[in-house]
């Protein structure tokens, strides 16, 4: 057995990347479970890549564990209290996927504004070559913009937007230095100061339900929300039933509560912009993430630092 243990789909890239340090890849926590007892005990380090909860029933799983290397820069699936506590180092890919996943909030935001799956298929369904006109939609440029979480992510998508000629606007747990953009200490105000709220906060229970039903009136019928970040940030029902009635002028969505399995009430909403949860999927992101991932468990294997700690 080995002592690397990836658990997660992987592509053949980072499978070979894996293969290549010789640990041994398992395609969920349920099959890590399955593993044999003196196989389990083989293992100092784990490759994990799931957003299902890695706690510490799982870590007991692993008596030699000394590191879970995260793939991704959100590691709420982690118990990284419970992985201390154990002893357990945890790792996680930040940096590398900033540009792609500020690209998706921008992109969405366009999608949803412009109208362009709804261009798209009047385009398709010969609709446009048949004489009937696109109804006109929203301007983007100019307008006002919120980030929920000025983090490095929220950085990046506050400078697109910046070049949009946008007025940007954030909150955080407390002020940041910024080019002159506006602080608010208060969520509801924010919400209430823009156009756009684009949610880059991290997941955990500290910001379930962040973007709460007070917020999400607070944005208001030509209000449209933006969430890269993870699907518990937003309170999901609030947000259905504020769009469902016309009070929130729409959404752009990457992340769902209890994803891939999306509530179907978004379905037949119009006003919304969906997408599979692949901010950072681009084949060079995906490919320096694992790298980033790899790199932490040589590092911990060596004895040496790591080069992207969480704890
Ligand atoms: C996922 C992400 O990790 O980095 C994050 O926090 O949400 C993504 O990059 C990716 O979907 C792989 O599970």
């Amino acid at each position: 057995m080995s002592e690397i243990l990836a658990i997660g789909s992987y592509t053949e890239t980072d499978l070979a990347g894996l293969r290549e340090m010789g640990a041994r890849v398992v395609a969920s926590l349920d099959e890590m479970r399955g593993l044999e007892e003196a196989e389990r005990g083989d293992v100092r380090a784990v490759a994990y890549k799931g957003h299902h909860p890695f706690g510490a029933e799982e870590m007991a799983l692993l008596p030699a564990l000394g590191v879970i290397a995260n793939y991704g820069v959100g590691h709420d699936a982690i118990d990284v209290e419970a992985a201390g506590a154990a002893g357990v180092r945890v790792t996680n890919t930040p940096e590398v996927l900033n540009d792609d996943v500020a690209d998706l909030a921008v992109a969405m935001l366009l999608m949803q504004q412009r109208r362009m799956l709804q261009g798209d298929a009047h385009v398709r369904s010969g609709a446009w070559a048949g004489g009937e006109s696109f109804p006109l939609n929203r301007k983007v440029s100019g307008r006002r913009a919120g980030i929920m979480g000025l983090g490095r992510i929220g950085r990046d998508i506050a400078e697109r937007l910046a070049a949009f000629k946008m007025e940007i606007h954030y909150h955080s747990r407390s002020e940041k230095e910024t080019p002159g953009w506006r602080y608010h200490a208060d969520p509801v105000d924010l919400a209430g100061a823009v156009d756009y709220l684009v949610v880059a906060l991290v997941g955990g229970p500290e910001t379930e339900n962040y973007v709460s039903r007070e917020v999400i009136g607070a944005l208001g019928t030509q209000g449209v929300l933006i969430n890269i970040s993870r699907g518990s940030t937003v309170d999901e029902a609030a947000l259905l039933d504020a769009l469902e009635a016309g009070r929130l002028g729409g959404a752009g969505l990457d992340v769902f509560e209890g994803e891939p399995k999306v509530n179907p009430r978004f379905r037949a909403l119009e006003t919304v912009v969906l997408q599979p949860h692949q901010g950072s999927g681009t084949r060079e992101t995906r490919a320096a993430m694992g790298r980033l991932q790899r790199d932490n468990i040589a590092a911990f294997l060596a004895g040496r630092a790591l080069p992207t700690p969480v704890n």
